[in-house]
């Protein structure tokens, strides 16, 4: 029997500049996983357009965010890396998918609820935002979704639709596993250790995106908010968050035990801590903002990269598509 590589999914939107939470959290994870098993990275600008966007931002961003990728080590040879709307078959899964998902599923979205109340008017587009996830995930068959913590019920929601769909007319759909990492699953804002780092927030201090110059990361990693304890260790108490994140970002920067983290930084303070941190990231920011400068100043050549990834997925996704045409009733055109 052959067995079959195991299929990996993720997207990310194409919606401001990453942060190292995006980094850590996610694209760390799938630039490991490259090789052995088979992988897709989606960027989702049908995703991004669910909150109101700057058409011409839109597009920048979108190729900003094929350079950072590929910056960070997401290899094009390895990993099909594509636009969503370059592959249609993405929007008729998920209108397909919309007719099989009862609204109260998508009602009781904890990010549905916390990007709406932000929201002067919400866009109906928002609400069926993991519907569209959905199809992204199961028109790959996809095994594995490696993403940070805060997208577990969007994958449990997938879940559901395969199975529900699965069940209605015979089975059709892979059902995926999310796959999130213990550590740096969610990077905290350095402003307020109680909120998630999010691209969206643009306070001054409240994130370290990965083009920022050595000089604002220092500025940002010296006025984080810390806690007025002394003790330098990690800890999942929530009035400790602040230097748990610190420590946590150093831990994946530089890739050392906790042990010996914990060791390196006994008996020193919060100052000695955060210029550590800093030195950390700039450290290994360094050769990705390099590369990613680089990059950027040759859109032809990521189109042309984008492309080839696109032909790949169409490979995957058209096929699927019509499947589940068929498998609810239409015609298939000849
Ligand atoms: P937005 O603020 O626009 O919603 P975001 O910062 O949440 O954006 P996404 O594009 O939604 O970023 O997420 C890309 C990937 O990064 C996802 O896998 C997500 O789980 C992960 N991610 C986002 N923020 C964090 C964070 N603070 N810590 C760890 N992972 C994160
Ligand atoms: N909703 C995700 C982005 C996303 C995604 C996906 C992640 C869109 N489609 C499919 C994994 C699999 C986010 O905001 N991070």
């Amino acid at each position: 029997m052959t067995t079959r590589k195991t299929r990996v999914f993720s997207g990310i939107q194409p919606s401001g500049m990453l942060h190292i939470g995006n980094y850590l959290g996610a694209i760390q994870q799938w630039v490991a996983g490259q090789g052995q098993k088979t992988n897709f990275i989606c960027i989702v600008d049908l995703h991004a357009i669910t909150v109101p966007q700057d058409p011409e931002a839109l597009r920048r961003q979108t190729r900003e965010l094929a350079a950072l990728l590929i910056a960070s080590g997401i290899d094009p040879q390895q990993t099909t890396l594509f636009v969503q709307s370059h592959v249609r078959a993405h929007a008729e899964g998920c209108w397909v998918l919309n007719c099989v998902t009862p609204l109260g599923w998508l009602e009781r979205m904890t990010q549905y609820k916390t990007k709406a109340q932000k929201q002067e008017s919400v866009l109906t587009g928002l609400l069926d935002y993991p519907v569209l996830q959905a199809a992204d995930i199961l028109l790959y068959d996809t095994d594995e979704v490696p993403v940070g913590d805060d997208q577990k019920q969007h994958i449990e929601l997938a879940r559901d639709i395969a199975g529900r769909f699965n069940h209605l007319f015979g089975e059709t759909f892979v059902v995926p596993k999310p796959v999130i990492r213990e550590s740096g699953a969610r990077i905290m804002a350095l402003n307020d250790p109680s909120a998630k780092m999010s691209k969206s927030d643009f306070t001054r201090g409240h994130a370290i995106r990965i083009t920022d110059t050595p000089d604002e990361i220092r500025w940002v990693v010296k006025r984080a908010v810390t806690d007025p304890g002394r003790d330098i260790s990690f800890s999942a108490d929530p009035d400790r968050a602040g230097v748990n994140n610190l420590l946590q970002i150093y831990e994946l920067f530089t890739g050392q035990s906790r042990a010996a983290i914990e060791a390196h930084f006994a008996g020193k303070g919060y100052g000695a801590l955060k210029t550590d941190v800093a030195e950390a990231v700039i450290e290994g920011l360094r050769p990705i903002r390099e590369r990613f400068d680089q990059l950027i100043t040759d859109p032809a050549e990521l189109d042309r990269l984008l492309a080839i990834g696109a032909e790949h997925a169409r490979a995957v996704a058209d096929p699927k598509i019509r499947l589940m045409m068929e498998r609810v009733g239409f015609v298939l055109p000849a």
